[in-house]
């Protein structure tokens, strides 16, 4: 039978003629070249053109649509967002995949080559960003009015290379050729002030105002990246701030031959948003990081009440109208900025402003880990920022002095410590506790986190404010995550269930009642081994290393973090290769473990597991005695385009971070959404996949969150499991041989002292026998390929749940309280 495709919708959608004559008129109208000469750039670059005839007329009715119902929004503030590539999501969001397929083909070409054009737009670092993506596309395939504002980095997340197993961070340049996809706005440009002072005048009814002399200026350009929803009625905006220098033009530094210096100014301004910072949760505290936080603020606040004025002559409104969600703590100078616009420059009264603050924000917290929880010095807020700080003081002590005062008389030690600003030598601003005293709702990003960040993070709040902690589960958007990236599974699934699964994604259940069904499973496996054989293909290609796709993918991508115990892996695969070595008979199949994963530059031990990775795969993959029966991948630069491929050819997605590190992890959802059976810990929505899937179809191992509280209380010695364990004290001791780095022993002996001298902070060590022994298990489930089918079957049937729809119609339940427009 002919696989369905996914129905026709809409009006917008093209025939293959029809699109063939659009790619033909832009190579030679937009490109400025024709079908016998353009290379693929531009066949790529005329095919965008083509989609975005259909997507600019849906972006502008979204914004008639808008503009005329005057409806609430929500704008999702965040310093990344980590969009991938957007030609094919956007073509079958638009519905003209297929015709834009067969168009190319009809032209003699191939329609992935010609995509494979497109650069990664890379401006997030991993999960957040991955959300904040997932969520704008949810937003508008819901017709829900939003707008996503970030920052326009010139550069990306680097680009990683290998060299000679570490790694190596190359500039990211992923708007070098033009970008398509994107719209400069200049109508809509805003300017941006910083450092200078604050002056206190009184004014002739002799109030007193506060007046910032900014020592700069600099301006932020709206460049706009369409966000098409799925069947294309609503296409939102993701607007990105590019800053430049003000267009103040100082010509007596000019004439006096300071052209250098003007220059100077210049590339200051642009120096703003010229890099995405690589520091995946951990904050560098760098002044460049606060202006480009407060810079993409500032301008998306103007923008808002900009929008909000056409419509509106006073700000009684503003929160009914316009709702900011805070993507963790990076934008939260938007708060003071609301209070300073309004106060200073709207002229109304504290008690006002604040009232409006209170009900307009809302804060998304990502992670417990106290090295990703933002600080700002005092002092750095106040030389570039100096009214803010001002302005926080007032928030801080308003709430000491009243709230908490009224909570806890007399209790200095509890205002010291909930005080927004932390005392000591360097006295500080904590950002996640100016969220928590302004926003209307705090949520956490799986049940089990957010059970965390009430009891564990923010407790005293938590009794104060109650009603103010919520939960939304994360979710992904099972168009990219699954009818783009693995259209066999798709069009089976089109033939099982239906088409509305890309909609309503839990009705994949009904495949559940196949789970048993020889032919189903057979087809099911037969996809996951075309998926295999494509990234073994890519393997080859990019680490020239051969894999079987008849062993099983053990995938590991994400971060690279020691709480995300990638090293818990890899001495799990040295105990593998060990005991290979030891009983060329060891009972065990063929195993591949495949690794992704980008280190922060300056995190040391993390690029020194990369390496270590990379030595170990060098030795057991080129070792004759194990016969092929283990073989370890490390793949290159991993990011978007590549997890595409990976996710839907994972058996085995290892989530293992330490229980009640990871808040939420996104990756686990996409795995078995594709038909990955998850090896993980009780941790973050782990807990929730098992809760769907089922305890006999996922593969739990490890201690829970209470039982490493409760170890961590009762001092945690790793020592004890090094010596109680022989088989992980030999792998750990070969560490510091120079068995896998010949010549240059000690080289991967950072590692083993983490671990022990280091204390293990993760423990590792303590869940590494739980590890190994609950891989056995999984090593013999897949074995039986017909129970494996079920198992996976049950599991790609089962998360529905975790479609990002839900996790949006939560927060518009729960937080946002918003109504669909429906454009024309
Ligand atoms: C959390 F705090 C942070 C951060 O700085 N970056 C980041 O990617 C991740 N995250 C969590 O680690 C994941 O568990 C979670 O799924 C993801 O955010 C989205 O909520």
């Amino acid at each position: 039978m002919a696989a369905k495709k996914a129905k026709a919708t809409n009006t917008v959608a093209l025939s293959k003629d029809q699109f063939k004559d659009a790619i033909v008129k832009h190579l030679r109208s937009t490109c400025g070249t024709d079908e016998a000469r353009a290379n693929n750039q531009a066949w790529w670059k005329a095919t965008c053109a083509a989609v975005n005839e259909l997507v600019f007329e849906r972006l502008t009715e979204t914004s008639k649509a808008n503009a005329e119902k005057d409806s609430r929004a929500v704008h999702y503030l965040s310093l990344e967002f980590l969009m991938g590539r957007l030609t094919v999501n956007n073509m079958h969001n638009v519905g003209v995949f297929g015709a834009a397929r067969d168009a190319l083909a009809d032209l003699g070409k191939d329609v992935n080559d010609i995509c494979d054009e497109e650069p990664d737009m890379a401006l997030g670092n991993g999960g957040l960003g991955r959300l904040a993506a997932c969520f704008i596309d949810s937003l508008a395939t819901l017709n829900y009015p939003a707008v996503g504002y970030g920052i326009h980095y010139e550069h990306g997340l680097f680009r990683q290379e290998i060299q000679g197993g570490r790694q190596i961070e190359r500039p990211d340049s992923w708007r070098e050729y033009g970008n398509p996809w994107e719209i400069c706005r200049p109508e809509s440009i805003q300017e941006v002030p910083l450092y200078g002072y604050v002056e206190t005048v009184f004014g002739e009814d002799g109030k007193m105002r506060k007046v910032w002399h900014a020592g700069r200026q600099i301006k932020g350009v709206p460049w706009d990246i369409p966000v098409v929803g799925y069947e294309a009625k609503t296409v939102n905006v993701l607007r990105l701030w590019e800053s430049k220098a003000a267009d103040f033009f100082d010509w007596d530094v000019f004439n006096a031959g300071g052209y250098i210096d003007s220059q100077s100014e210049k590339s200051q301004a642009e120096a703003v948003s010229k890099v995405l910072y690589p520091n995946d949760e951990s904050e560098a505290g760098k002044e460049l990081r606060l202006i480009q936080q407060y810079f993409f603020c500032a301008c998306s606040l103007k923008d808002i009440i900009r929008r909000y004025k056409r419509n509106h002559s006073d700000f009684s409104q503003f929160s009914k109208q316009a709702v900011i969600q805070l993507n963790d703590t990076h934008p939260t100078v938007a708060i003071p900025e609301l209070m300073r616009i309004l106060i200073d420059e709207e002229g109304l009264v504290w008690d006002d402003a604040w009232a409006i603050c209170k009900e307009t924000f809302a804060y998304t917290n990502h992670t417990l880990l106290p090295e990703a929880l933002e600080k700002w010095a005092v002092y750095l807020f106040e030389k570039v920022l100096p009214r803010h700080l001002e302005i926080i003081y007032e928030i801080n002590r308003r709430f000491l002095e009243d709230e908490v005062e009224a909570k806890w008389p007399g209790n200095d030690e509890m205002k010291r410590h909930l005080s927004i600003i932390e005392e000591g030598e360097t006295r500080m601003v904590r950002m996640a506790f100016l969220c928590v005293v302004t926003c209307f709702k705090t949520n956490g990003v799986a049940a089990m986190h957010s059970e965390l960040v009430k009891e564990d993070l923010f407790p005293e709040f938590y009794e104060l404010w109650p009603e103010r902690f919520v939960n939304v589960t994360n979710g992904v958007t099972p168009r990219r995550w699954l009818l783009a990236c693995n259209e066999q599974l798709a069009n089976m699934y089109n033939e099982t269930v239906g088409t509305d699964w890309p909609l309503k994604l839990d009705e994949l259940k009904g495949a559940a009642k196949f789970a048993d069904d020889a032919k189903f499973q057979k087809n099911f496996m037969a996809i996951k081994r075309e998926k295999k054989v494509e990234l073994a293909d890519k393997i080859e290609e990019l680490c020239g290393i051969k894999v079987s796709p008849d062993a099983m993918f053990n995938v590991l991508i994400k971060r690279l973090h020691e709480y995300k115990r990638q090293h818990l892996a890899l001495l799990h695969i040295l105990a593998l290769y060990r005991r290979l070595l030891e009983n060329p008979d060891y009972d065990m199949g063929p195993q591949v473990f495949i690794f992704g994963s980008k280190a922060a530059p300056g995190y040391k031990l993390a690029k020194d597991i990369i390496y270590a990775i990379n030595k170990v795969a060098d030795k057991v993959n080129n070792d004759p005695r194990i016969k092929d029966k283990l073989k370890v991948v490390f793949m290159p630069n991993y990011r978007v385009t590549l997890a595409e491929k990976l996710f839907p050819a994972g058996d085995v997605s290892l989530q293992i971070s330490t229980a009640g590190y990871e808040a939420s992890g996104t990756g686990n959802m996409k795995f078995a959404l594709n038909g990955a059976l998850t090896l993980g810990t009780m941790d973050g929505a782990n807990v929730e996949i098992r809760e769907e899937v089922g305890d006999e179809n996922i593969f739990i191992f490890g201690m829970d969150c209470d039982e490493v509280k409760a170890l961590k209380a009762a001092g945690y010695n790793p020592w004890d499991y090094y010596y109680g364990n022989p088989e992980l004290k030999a792998v750990l001791d070969w560490l510091e041989t120079d068995f896998f780095t010949p010549g240059a022993p000690g080289e991967l002996a950072s590692i083993k002292h983490s671990l022990l001298e280091g204390g293990d902070p993760y423990l590792v060590l303590a869940d590494f026998e739980s590890f190994t022994t609950q891989y056995t298990a999984v090593d013999v489930a897949y074995r039986d390929q017909k129970k494996w089918a079920k198992m996976a079957i049950i599991n790609s049937a089962s998360v529905g749940k975790f479609n990002s729809d839900r996790s949006i119609e939560d927060y518009v339940d729960r937080i946002w309280k918003l109504e669909k427009v429906m454009p024309n």
